[in-house]
């Protein structure tokens, strides 16, 4: 069942009716952010006839069938991802693929560091730097003391942003904050693991109160991309180009190859050194191209 809100405010549980199932192929037929077209059978029961063709889908393969790919969520334009400075610590491997997923999507990401109540360290600074420096917003926040939040609002107004990352950093939380009266339920980081707990286990649309909407979404544990390949994966990391020209070969994967002017910036401190790891350990995890 599906909840779909109806241009009066109003939500309608739809079923989808079979023609639907069997006139697209793939495992997302309908997804949270569809445009759809909805015959209402009474006040609060509907049924979608019609998926409108998508203008943007945040993707990834899916699981277990990774031939297929799966539509998180379609028709946004915006793409927040939330991590949190410790409990769980800052994984920029995930914000790194996050942020391509987005870009292959036609998303525009921003990042959202939350907790920073909870202090923060060394390597933030130089984290929140390199995205800066890359044109990505980044925001630190705190959805506790509120810090941070006038600017996070002020990205989000008349977009339609889907939140996503890990479990636990408190994607739940700042929606709550986000929009009074909303009460997602948000679960304690285990203390025995340092993780979340995988709350919010639908993945659902809210409006918010001055004009936009967002979506909140179940803690990701890994993020797949969808059709990249290995060689593509530097064209993502645009922190490189002006070093690659003088890598000595060429092209340059600048992985293993000597003279690799890419690592020998990272060295230098010209390149964020967890910049090319990730960018390392995602080459590594796609297919070699045939
Ligand atoms: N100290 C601190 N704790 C926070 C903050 N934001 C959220 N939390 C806590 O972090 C825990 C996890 O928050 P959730 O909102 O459930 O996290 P989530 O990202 O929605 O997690 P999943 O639904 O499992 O993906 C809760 O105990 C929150 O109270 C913050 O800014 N500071
Ligand atoms: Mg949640
Ligand atoms: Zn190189």
């Amino acid at each position: 069942m599906f909840d779909v809100l109806a241009s009066d405010h109003r939500r309608l549980r739809c079923e989808l009716r079979q023609k639907v199932k069997f006139a697209t192929s793939g495992v997302s037929p309908v997804t949270v952010g569809d445009d759809v077209m909805v015959t209402p059978i009474d006040e609060t029961v509907g049924a979608i006839d019609k998926v409108l063709p998508r203008r943007t889908a945040f993707f990834r393969p899916a699981k277990l069938r990774e031939s297929e790919r799966q539509v998180i969520a379609a028709n946004l334009d915006r793409l927040a991802v939330v991590g949190s400075v410790v409990s769980p610590p800052l994984k920029t491997g995930l914000i790194d693929r996050v942020v391509i997923a987005a870009q292959l999507g036609q998303l525009t990401p921003i990042i959202v560091i939350n907790k920073v109540d909870l202090g923060s360290n060394g390597e933030l600074a130089e984290v929140v730097r390199t995205y800066t420096s890359l044109g990505f917003p980044t925001l630190l926040v705190s959805a506790i003391t509120g810090e941070g939040l006038e600017l996070l609002r002020e990205h989000l107004k008349d977009h339609r942003t889907i939140f996503a990352g890990h479990s636990g950093v408190g994607k739940s939380t700042l929606l709550n904050v986000l929009i009074p009266g909303l009460k997602q339920a948000t679960s304690e980081v285990s203390s025995h693991s340092g993780r979340g707990k995988h709350r919010t286990t639908t993945i659902e649309l809210f409006e918010l109160p001055h004009g936009g909407l967002v979506v909140d979404s179940p803690g990701l544990k890994v993020m797949g991309l969808w059709e990249l390949e290995r060689d593509d994966v530097a064209d993502y990391y645009p922190d490189f180009r002006l070093h690659a020209v003088d890598c000595r070969f060429q092209p340059c994967s600048h992985s293993h190859e000597p003279g690799c002017a890419v690592k020998i910036a990272v060295q230098e401190g010209k390149v964020s050194r967890f910049r090319h790891e990730n960018y390392l350990a995602i080459r590594e995890s796609l297919e070699i191209d045939l």
